[in-house]
């Protein structure tokens, strides 16, 4: 008799407060303490580690490192320590308004080179255990245990504390982990027991642990469609599940409706896909202080043009060229305004990237002063693949995209 076939059992793992871990990696003095991360600069730090230049970072003081409620700016926390959570601060808060809630918080900037380092080397940890995984950015991926030697055993929970352990002792820092039957689940699991956690959830326990969840947990439910669901009294998973699957595509359309319905089921058939190329690539700013496109034109320029250069060195490093251009604003009311043009060549040339960028420049409304400034490439192919010619060769743009400058625009770049 051949062996039933293994169960689909499916890993999500997310790292615990990723951005702030990776500090405390080199400032272990400051474990335990409630940390926001943000404010974007570092140059506090260097002021620090330039004054105690004379020993290790490990024994800077505590009271050398700056506190959120010295905080001035428009910065927003990009994550914060367990302990500094239990203060209700967390990601994508004002730290002026943080401030409020956790005044002695300590505030450290981003090092998005360590953070990348630690990104890279904690997902190859888990390659060389389980070689199925899927990159879902920074800090978390999803990882198909099904085939994996011991991947059943307790339903995934035996190699799910391998791996957090092979990634902690490696690289000191912690994760959790959600083992599921299907990536939708897992997702969901991998928050159950947070930091540090594994949760094993099976199909029969969709009832009891998912239907009680409110509906944004589902990973595909944004802040709209929540709108909605709770006009329509539906608050919970459970709550779209008891919902007839026509009913729900009579209301969210014909895709999203059954998509939703399977989803409150917890059923989900996507394969983990392990080499996933990215859709584009894109670098944003927000200013110290809302400029506007005439009266602060050079600063605006030069902070446009680092941006097409970064972009491409983006694009360059990763080896990859693009097609589509864009760019992104926010107004100093927040509003968000995107254009974006396709040229006819692939590019990853700063020079290119900023003429199209600045074309698209021209179709927004430029009166009202910027919060921020963003530059994206889009429709991305390996550099070696894409059909390329000359690299200083104009762009051709797209007839739909050659507007001229409509009245209130003005033709600043
Ligand atoms: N991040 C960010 N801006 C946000 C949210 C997150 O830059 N609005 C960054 C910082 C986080 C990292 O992405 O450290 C990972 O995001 P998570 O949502 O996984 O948050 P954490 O890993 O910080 O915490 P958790 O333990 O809840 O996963
Ligand atoms: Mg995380």
């Amino acid at each position: 008799m051949p062996a039933d076939p293994p169960i689909r059992r499916i890993a999500h793992l997310d790292m615990d407060a990723f951005f702030a871990s990776v500090e405390l990696l080199r400032y272990p003095q400051l474990r335990g303490l409630p940390i926001v991360i943000g404010g974007g600069r570092r140059k506090v730090d260097e002021i620090i580690r330039e004054k105690y230049s004379d020993r290790p970072l490990s024994e800077i003081p505590v009271e050398a490192f700056p506190l959120l409620k010295d905080y001035v700016g428009r910065g927003v926390i990009t994550t914060a320590t367990y302990p500094a959570r239990q203060f209700g601060v967390g990601s994508a808060m004002g730290m002026m308004k943080a401030a409020k809630l956790a005044p002695d918080a300590l505030v450290l900037p981003v090092d998005f080179d360590e953070v990348r380092k630690y990104s890279r080397q904690f997902k190859s940890i888990i390659r060389e255990i389980a070689p199925v995984v899927e990159d879902r950015g920074v800090d978390e991926v999803y990882i198909d245990f099904t085939e994996v030697p011991g991947g059943q055993r307790e339903g995934g929970r035996v190699l799910a504390r391998l791996i957090q352990k092979a990634i902690q002792q490696q690289t000191g820092l912690t994760c959790s982990i959600g083992v599921a039957p299907n990536k939708l689940i897992a997702k969901m699991a991998s928050e159950f027991n947070k930091p540090n956690g594994i949760s094993i959830v099976y199909q029969d326990d969709v009832r009891t642990r998912i239907w009680p969840l409110p509906v944004r947990k589902i990973n595909g439910i944004g802040p709209k469609a929540e709108v909605k669901l709770h006009k329509l009294h539906l608050l919970t998973v459970g709550d779209i599940a008891a919902q007839e699957r026509e009913w729900l595509v009579d209301n969210f359309g014909k895709s999203y409706g059954a998509w939703m319905h399977d989803a409150a089921w917890g059923r989900d058939d996507r394969p983990v896909v392990t080499e996933s190329e990215p859709v584009s690539m894109s670098r944003e700013t927000t200013f110290d202080r809302d400029l506007h496109a005439v009266r602060d034109r050079a600063e605006l320029g030069a902070i446009f043009t680092d941006l097409c250069r970064q972009v491409a060195g983006d694009l360059q490093r990763k080896g990859y060229v693009g097609k589509t251009i864009g760019i992104k604003l926010r107004y100093d009311d927040f509003r968000i305004a995107t254009r974006d043009q396709t040229i006819d060549h692939f590019t990853d040339d700063p020079k290119t990237i900023r003429q199209v960028a600045g074309q698209c420049l021209k179709r927004v409304q430029l009166e009202r002063r910027l919060r921020l400034l963003g530059v994206r490439v889009g429709k991305l192919e390996k550099a070696g693949a894409a059909v390329e010619t000359a690299a200083n060769e104009a762009p051709a743009p797209d007839g739909a995209d050659t507007a001229e400058a409509r009245p209130g625009t003005l033709d600043l770049f």
